[in-house]
């Protein structure tokens, strides 16, 4: 028998325990244990009933996503569910942990199922460019009803077991041992006199407007094919006998499969794991943290402080008076008022919070017991040294000196401190407490220990961390100034701003780059042009007419007015007439006759000008993985999870036709469009950014 299932026998009732760890996926060994161990208890005389659980952490936590991509090998885990269904005896599942994808599928397919109350289950297919492919839209929506079932399917969420009793998915909710509670149950079933249950034979559940749901799904989704596709599987199951249904589920599953949606789809769900493995850190200890201080209660520093709070860390919040710091404890109450309406955290946890673990104060001297601190006040190199210097004198031996800076030379802060090996950048992003992206950025003289303290921080607050290296705006906004700067010359040559805002978000951005300039304000961007103005070349084109609305005070968002215009209460803008006059002016006064852009050229042309630019950055060793660029901008900057990333995106449209493009745009400047050597090189040799990151791990 495969060793990945042991078999055991107590009394009458054989036991399944799957031990193929950590998740206990369900690979192949897994699948052919699962198949030899029903034939082995229908063979065993004596045995009525099969008991399945799951050994270490977890039941099935799903297929194995390793084995996707490659030719798949029977048995077929529909095959296997089909087969554990089938089993004479009563098959019994006992869940711990999380049941998650084909691990739900497998317990939907035996006859009884008891949880403990911690476990959690879900159909998480969506998440990774797929549906269910192992009968979970056919059963589910036979014990839950099409509503229930669409949910879950459509959105890939998790839910506990309490939730999961109430929809019928699961019979019982027992604490204990997965084993003991899964043998008590089977024997309660077998003195009961309990027949064997097959959810396959319930009667197809009612439909409902499959039409309207698909199209919902669609729009929800954002470009993402995989939620439309499971409400037509959950339709196969209104409309056709089971075997019918689980071939279309299949047909489905199989054409999801080929997309490039399920290929950037699973790189996101590896990438996400193996961005905090870094070589260099295997064996560092990180230093203990568990009182930060944050200095500056803006909206960046407040919300690092609420992040800080809500994973259990004490935090000192440093103002320059004490108005300002009553001002920061608002904006952090603010932020937790929401944590504590959303159920994150209850009343008593929110006056804990704000009154006994947040400390806010005018002096240093406040921070000499921290062991952390992170500095997040205003953009400014004399200012950030100013604090720096400050910290030198009062932190303690051992603290760790990181400044959220977004762009500035964390070198150069390090270097104004009597112990640069301790500081580092922590670059948050906005609302720090919502945004899952740190960009843990390392200076020559950082420890290592003190990096690991970053990667141990940010994994405290539940946030993504990328290693980055120093450079004018590190990975991220080193790499948006580049595309940003590719969309200004479009808005110079022909394109406005409203269609580039229009062909990204079509393309699968959560917004395009104007409308994000008016939500991060339009006064950031202009400081940094005027900072970097003079050492400015001369062949760098750099619109002016951005300087012309900031210039009236027109900031975006902040100010009612921006590149769109905002109406009290809404999110959303409409164009400001105004931007199009300036735009047009401008170019008349450059003497450029505007041409059409299609919206093809502007999503190529700003891709083109984001992976030259990350290619350039990986080159350099600021980020070094490809894999890195890629957590950075899904986590940080809305690019579509189904893509991967922009340099896995790069891999799927092709390297060469990409270099091509970029080729052709230097022939019309040559000064912003220099294809990166790198990119010029996995060309020459054949290969793909996905090979780095292989050959990287
Ligand atoms: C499916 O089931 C399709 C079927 O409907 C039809 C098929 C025909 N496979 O996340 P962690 C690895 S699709 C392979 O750090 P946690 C993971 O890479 C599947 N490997 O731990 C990591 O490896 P490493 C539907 C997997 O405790 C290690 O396990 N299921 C799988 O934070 C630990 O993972 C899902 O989508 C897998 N299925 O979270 C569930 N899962 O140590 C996906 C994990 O080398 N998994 N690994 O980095 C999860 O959501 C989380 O891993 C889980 C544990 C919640 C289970």
């Amino acid at each position: 028998m495969s060793d990945a299932i042991a078999y055991e026998r107590v009394g009458d009732i054989a036991v399944l325990k799957a031990q193929n760890p950590p998740v206990n996926a369900l690979g192949y060994d897994v699948r052919v244990g699962l198949v030899e161990g029903i034939e082995r208890a229908e063979a065993d005389e004596g045995v009525r009933a099969v008991l399945i659980y799951g050994d270490g952490t977890t039941w099935f936590a799903g297929a194995d996503i390793k084995e996707f991509g490659k030719t798949p090998k029977e048995p077929y885990l529909p095959d296997v569910c089909n087969r554990i269904e089938a089993c004479p005896l009563i098959v019994v599942s006992a869940m711990h942990g999380t049941a998650l994808g084909g691990g739900l599928e497998i317990a939907l397919s035996t006859h009884y199922r008891v949880a403990v109350p911690k476990a959690r289950m879900g159909l998480p297919e969506v998440h990774l460019g797929l549906i269910p492919g192992a009968t979970g839209t056919q059963r589910l929506p036979r014990l839950t009803g099409v509503p229930a079932a669409l949910d879950i399917v459509t959105s890939g969420r998790q839910f506990g077991a309490k939730e999961a009793l109430e929809l019928g998915v699961i019979d019982k909710i027992e604490e204990g041992e997965p084993r003991e509670i899964g043998l008590a149950y089977a024997r309660e079933l077998l003195e009961s006199g309990a027949s064997r249950r097959a959810v396959s034979e319930l009667a197809a559940p009612e439909a409902i407007d499959f039409d309207a749901a698909y199209e919902t799904a669609l729009k929800k989704s954002r470009g993402q094919l995989s939620p439309a596709y499971g409400v037509r599987a959950v339709q196969a199951a209104c409309e056709l006998p089971f075997a019918e249904g689980i071939a279309k589920e299949r047909a489905l599953f199989m054409e999801l499969m080929q997309t490039d949606q399920r290929q950037g789809m699973i790189h996101a769900f590896f990438s996400e794991r193996a961005v905090s493995k870094l070589p260099e850190l295997k064996g560092v200890e990180p230093r203990d943290v568990s009182a930060i201080g944050v200095i500056g209660g803006g909206t960046m520093g407040a919300g690092i402080a609420t992040a800080a709070l809500l994973a259990g860390l004490d935090v000192v919040l440093i103002e320059m008076s004490a108005e300002a710091a009553e001002a920061a404890r608002g904006r952090i109450e603010g932020n937790l008022q929401g944590a504590l309406k959303r159920g994150k955290i209850d009343q008593a946890k929110f006056e804990h919070l704000t009154q006994k673990a947040l400390t806010p104060a005018t002096d240093y001297e406040a921070l000499s017991d921290v062991d952390l601190v992170v500095e997040a006040v205003f953009e400014e190199m004399g200012v950030k040294k100013d604090v720096f210097t400050k910290l030198d004198k009062v932190c303690k031996k051992g603290a760790v000196l990181a400044s959220n800076t977004s762009y500035l030379d964390v070198d150069e802060i390090a270097a104004c401190t009597s112990r640069p090996e301790d500081v580092i950048g922590l670059h948050f992003f906005s609302p720090a407490h919502v945004m899952k992206l740190l960009e843990v950025v390392v200076a020559d003289k950082t420890a290592p220990e003190v990096v690991a303290t970053g990667f141990a921080l940010g994994k405290k607050l539940g946030k993504i961390s990328v290693r980055a290296g120093v450079c004018d705006g590190f990975i991220g906004n080193r790499i948006l100034k580049t595309y940003r700067t590719a969309a200004e010359h479009m808005v110079l040559d022909g394109a406005s701003p409203y269609q580039i805002d229009k062909a990204l978000t079509d393309f699968g951005f959560a917004m395009g780059p104007y409308a994000v300039a008016d939500l991060a304000g339009l006064d950031i961007g202009w400081a940094t042009r005027k900072r970097l103005a003079p050492t400015r070349d001369a062949r760098e084109r750099v619109p002016t007419y951005a300087d012309k609305l900031c210039e009236e005070g027109n900031f975006g968002q902040k100010t009612g007015k921006g590149y769109y215009i905002y109406e009290a209460g809404k999110r959303a803008g409409v164009p400001n007439p105004e931007v199009m006059e300036l735009i047009e002016a401008e170019r008349k006064e450059l003497g450029i006759t505007p041409r059409e852009f299609s919206d093809e050229e502007i999503v190529r042309r700003y891709m083109a000008a984001m992976v030259n630019e990350g290619a350039k950055v990986l080159e350099e060793g600021i980020a070094r993985r490809p894999l890195d660029i890629d957590m950075v901008f899904l986590f940080g900057y809305g690019f579509p999870r189904y893509y991967g990333g922009p340099m896995k995106w790069a891999d799927i449209v092709g390297l060469p036709g990409l270099l091509d493009d970029i080729k052709s745009y230097a022939e019309e400047d040559d000064y912003f469009w220099k294809p990166a050597a790198l990119l010029e090189k996995l060309v020459a040799e054949g290969r793909t950014f996905d090979d780095m990151n292989k050959a990287a791990s």
